[in-house]
């Protein structure tokens, strides 16, 4: 049973939510309203907004903010409800006038909630939908590991991770994804809460998706509450006749339903009646209604109705069994445009607005005042000030602090120089020596957690991984290894392990690298998340991978084997556009290393970076292509900065070559030749594109504010050359990535590498082919010193 809980002033728990859902609802709307009506708009573009969205989530909100969370619990809330989120943060007093006045306007509120621009209220961003969603089933899966390590206080009470989603959101695929592999690995404490409107950005859902869920859900063991009808529709249920009212409710296409809450009571008389006029129990349950009455008991839905809602949470709380609710709402509930098809984007008018104001009593140039307009303010201040939420977290915010993992100044590394290996190779045993320390030098070990969407081993994460072990909550045997079958693999699984083993979706290891790298904000404590993919599958979680960029996440990604050196695997394993995607993507720095000292320096940057406040996320883009080892002074700086001269160019030298990863040995052929002619010919190895463009962008940027002294590692590298020198560049990826370098200093540049993709062959016919090859750079030589 719902517990009321009496307050002051006689205002019941029911009564003051009810109050707080509608101070919500109005100050969402008049965010929406005041960026769209209010502000001076100096392009004349659409600012936008969703009111209906908003009031669609309102008391599911209202119920969990004000009701049912706890500090500590983690939410993702539909992009959509964001005016709803700065709303409750307002009434909690975390969060400003100016932000919400500001509402999509440059320093304000954020369109959707984001982490990175909204500050530490905000627990996830969201935007692209269902990745939000899926996110939170990841982020309890992180919060099960941190604590199964004891990097966390156990004292501590489990967070609750919970997504409020739109029910367009299940469409996405990344959702199912998410829920097969949270239900391998178990996972608990996750709540999704689905605004369940039936409507989504274009029209109304078809009823055919109806039950589809339910089953869905419940097949990967989660709890399904379904919360169809409000207390007032359940009572007329109830009653003589009420059944048959039921049936024709539950068979009432979305369509016709959204329509008629359009239209009001009227419109549901005239429907209900033209079938069911003759049922006495009908009419003695709607006659007495005023059409205004009927209206509200027919839109009487439970995702609406405050007692239900808590009464539903309240009692899903005694579980950590995952639980999708299943809230049946009204888009624009409470609106003029309530069930409008195309209310998505939706917006009250200047007098549709006046007329909401009136109705909520609120007083012209009072807009913003928290408790304006209702019958007993203070008793809803009180209210507020009282429940479990409006306790600080901490008094900055909603992030956690946790110390950083100390570095060393060098990594453990096996013997490289000499031996003929690859990057991949590299990457694998110098992990594989981490992993070895023990006792004081483990600090850096302990805290690294691998996972990979099932090529753990064709990435070199294997020695690694029988090390440390995989991790599960559970303690699960080695069949094979106990059965002494011989395999390399030890894969035993237990709350010590420190690799997380995914399915081969990758959408689903970047989420678990986004919640990972969150880890240190969400649960206090720090890991050093790595993740391992074909470095072509990266685009198969994109949008997922640029998600935990955007939340600011720290990971270091594996892009392993890359290229068409990965030769024979032709079709779809060849990657070219990555070290493109490496260029442009924001908060991940990109590095390509040729040889396995370069990799040590980089690698050793990567746990440093994404730990400190001005860092980011690391890619690594690795290869299976084996070189020689040699032994060679190297400057660490040059290296992260992203190249350094291999052979340095005589002043005023007309040609140099520039080469990225895998083809550095071509690239030092076709060099020892051109030598021959070109005595003062320069050989460059270019460790990161992306590093280099973004630090001739900082100094362009400096020197316009005044700096006149700044200068960018790539323009001190390319000074020595000749104005009108050519640099002949190439890489296993298109060349795009280097093509820009000509307007460094104005010389000319040649870029080699793929623009096209997917043959099978093995190297030598595969870089001739594509044009990657020493004759090829000797080639793209000769034209230059040509043309000069
Ligand atoms: C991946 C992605 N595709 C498309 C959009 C554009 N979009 C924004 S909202 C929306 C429909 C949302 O419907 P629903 O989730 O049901 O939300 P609600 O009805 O509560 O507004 C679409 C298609 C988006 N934000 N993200
Ligand atoms: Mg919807």
């Amino acid at each position: 049973m719902n517990e009321i809980r009496p307050i002051e002033h006689e205002l019941s728990t029911l009564d003051a939510l009810a109050s707080v859902e509608k101070k919500l609802v109005w100050l969402a709307s008049w965010m929406i309203h005041n960026a769209n009506h209010l502000r001076p708009n100096r392009d004349g573009l659409k600012v936008g907004g969703h009111q209906a969205s908003c009031a669609s989530a309102a008391s599911i909100m209202t119920a969990l903010y004000f009701e049912i969370l706890r500090p500590y619990d983690r939410v993702a809330v539909k992009p959509h409800a964001g005016p709803v989120l700065h709303a409750i943060n307002y009434l909690f007093g975390r969060q400003s006038v100016e932000q919400m006045a500001g509402l999509r306007q440059m320093g304000g509120a954020q369109a959707y909630p984001s982490r990175a621009k909204d500050g530490p209220e905000i627990d996830f961003s969201t935007g692209s939908v269902g990745l939000g969603v899926a996110l939170t089933s990841f982020a309890s899966l992180m919060q099960d590991y941190v604590r199964a390590h004891g990097f966390v206080d156990p004292a501590l009470p489990r967070a609750r991770h919970v997504a409020i989603a739109g029910d367009a959101e299940l469409d996405e695929g990344n959702i199912y994804e998410a829920l097969l592999e949270g239900w391998k690995h178990d996972v608990r404490d996750v709540w999704w809460v689905v605004d369940y409107n039936r409507q989504s950005l274009d029209s109304v859902m078809p009823d055919r998706l109806f039950g589809r869920f339910e089953g869905l859900f419940r097949d990967m063991g989660w709890k399904v509450v379904s919360l169809k009808y409000g207390k007032r529709l359940e009572a007329a249920f109830a009653r003589p006749g009420g059944s048959s009212l039921r049936g024709w409710v539950d068979d009432c296409p979305n369509s016709i339903y959204s329509a008629l809450t359009f239209q009001g009571g009227a419109a549901w008389r005239q429907a209900i009646l033209a079938d069911m006029a003759k049922s006495r129990g009908v009419r003695a349950i709607i006659d007495p209604l005023s059409d205004a009455e009927l209206a509200s008991l027919m839109g009487n839905l439970a995702g609406h109705d405050m007692a239900a809602l808590t009464e539903a949470f309240r009692a899903a709380t005694k579980t950590d069994q995952p639980t999708c609710f299943l809230a049946y709402t009204i888009k624009g509930m409470g609106l003029p445009f309530a069930g409008h098809k195309d209310n998505h984007a939706g917006m009250m008018t200047v007098e549709q607005m006046d007329a909401f104001r009136a109705q909520l009593n609120i007083r012209t140039g009072h807009e913003w005042d928290r408790w304006e307009g209702l019958a007993q303010p203070k008793a809803v201040e009180t209210f507020v000030a009282g429940v479990p939420f409006a306790e600080n977290l901490t008094p900055q915010g909603r992030r956690l602090k946790a110390a950083t993992i100390p570095v060393p100044a060098t990594l453990p590394c096996p013997k490289i120089t000499g031996r003929r290996m690859s990057t991949q190779g590299g990457f694998g045993e110098i992990l594989s020596e981490i992993g070895r320390a023990q006792g004081e030098s483990a600090a850096l070990s302990k805290r690294i957690v691998t996972m990979s969407p099932d090529v753990a081993v064709s990435t070199n994460l294997g020695p690694w991984i029988n090390r440390r072990g995989v991790f599960d909550r559970h303690t699960r045997d080695d069949v094979f290894r106990d059965g002494k079958l011989a395999s390399a693999q030890r894969w035993g699984t237990s709350p010590s392990g420190q690799h997380i083993e995914l399915g081969i979706a990758e959408q689903n290891l970047f989420l678990l690298l986004g919640a990972a790298g969150l880890s240190h904000d969400l649960t206090g404590a720090r890991v050093l998340p790595i993740g391992t993919v074909y470095d072509p599958f990266v685009n198969r979680g994109h949008d997922a991978l640029f998600y935990a960029c955007y939340q600011d996440a720290r990971f270091l990604l594996v892009g392993t084997p890359s290229g068409i050196t990965l030769a024979p695997e032709g079709g779809q394993h060849q990657s070219t556009n990555t070290p493109a995607l490496g260029i442009v993507q924001d908060r991940l720095a990109s590095f390509e290393p040729a040889y396995c000292d370069e990799l040590a320096i980089l690698l050793r940057h990567a746990f440093d970076w994404m730990q400190r406040p001005e860092g980011s996320a690391v890619w690594l883009r690795l290869s299976t292509q084996i070189l020689t080892q040699r032994e060679r002074p190297l400057d660490p700086a040059h290296v992260i900065a992203g190249a350094h001269w291999v052979v340095a160019p005589a002043h005023g030298a007309g040609i140099a070559i520039a080469y990225q990863g895998a083809v550095a040995a071509e690239a030092e052929k076709a060099f020892e030749e051109l030598r021959e002619d070109e005595p003062g010919a320069g050989l460059l190895a270019i460790t990161s594109p992306d590093r280099l463009y973004a630090g001739w962008r900082q100094a362009q940027r400096a020197r316009r504010l005044g700096d006149a002294a700044a200068a960018s590692h790539i323009e001190t590298l390319l000074a020595p050359l000749a104005r009108d020198a050519s640099i002949v560049t190439v890489l296993d990826g298109h060349p795009a990535a280097h093509a820009w370098l000509g307007s460094v200093r104005g010389q000319r540049v040649m870029a080699l590498g793929p623009d096209h993709f997917g043959q099978s062959g093995d190297i030598t016919d595969l870089y001739q082919e594509y044009e990657i090859d020493a004759s090829a750079i000797l080639d793209a030589c000769a034209e230059a010193i040509l043309r000069r």
